[in-house]
């Protein structure tokens, strides 16, 4: 049997921007994610309670009308990378990888497309990032509505239901 690797939580990073009226973008971020690769497979879970948008009243609204955490507390990431390509990784190496990653959020499950870069950093510890930035599009996930209500709660004239989204994620073996 190859190694089982575990997301290290602590130095991890899941961000995403926003962009209302037109011209303002703003970075936020998930406190809660957990992770693992093994037999091939990589997994993510994301706690949406967690987002951490540096006001606490937004955090509320997201979590109630955007994501409705009620219902749906974790979105959920899985991706295929083969052990060997990982095994065979010097400390040092770099591998990209164009693949396809499936994202359940929202009770929609769809086919995210990603480049990652993937590191072998030492013998025990791995980092994976996307090469390419990663789009959400709110619309895909049945979010486009909890946007909507998101933008009139706070009065804006518009907010984009274009969101990138950016992760670096660090693994180690045990
Ligand atoms: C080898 C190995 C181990 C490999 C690992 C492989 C692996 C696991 C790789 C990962 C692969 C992959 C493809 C991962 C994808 C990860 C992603 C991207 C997951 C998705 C994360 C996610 C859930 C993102 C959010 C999606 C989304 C559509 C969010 C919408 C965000 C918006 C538009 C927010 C609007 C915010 C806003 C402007 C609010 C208005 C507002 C309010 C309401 C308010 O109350 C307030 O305060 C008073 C404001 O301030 C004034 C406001 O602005």
């Amino acid at each position: 049997a190859m190694a089982a690797w575990q997301l290290d939580a602590q130095r991890s990073s899941l961000f995403f921007v926003s962009t209302k009226k037109n011209t303002v973008a703003e970075t936020h971020h998930f406190d809660d994610i957990s992770g693992k690769y093994e037999q091939g497979q990589a997994r993510l879970a994301i706690d949406l309670a967690s987002v951490e948008t540096n006001i606490d009243i937004r955090n509320e609204r997201m979590q109630e009308h955007l994501f409705e955490v009620g219902d749906f507390a974790t979105a959920l990431v899985t991706v295929e990378v083969p052990e060997q390509r990982v095994a065979d990784l010097a400390p040092g190496d770099n591998l990209i990888l164009d693949t396809t990653a499936t994202l359940s959020l929202h009770g929609s499950e769809k086919p995210v497309d990603t480049v990652l870069s993937v590191t072998r950093l030492a013998d025990d510890t791995i980092q994976v990032a996307n090469l390419r930035p990663v789009i959400i599009n709110a619309g895909d996930f049945g979010l486009a509505r909890g946007v909507e209500k998101l933008r009139e709660i706070a009065g804006l004239p518009s907010i984009s239901p274009a969101v990138p989204a950016q992760f670096t994620l660090y693994y180690t073996k045990r």
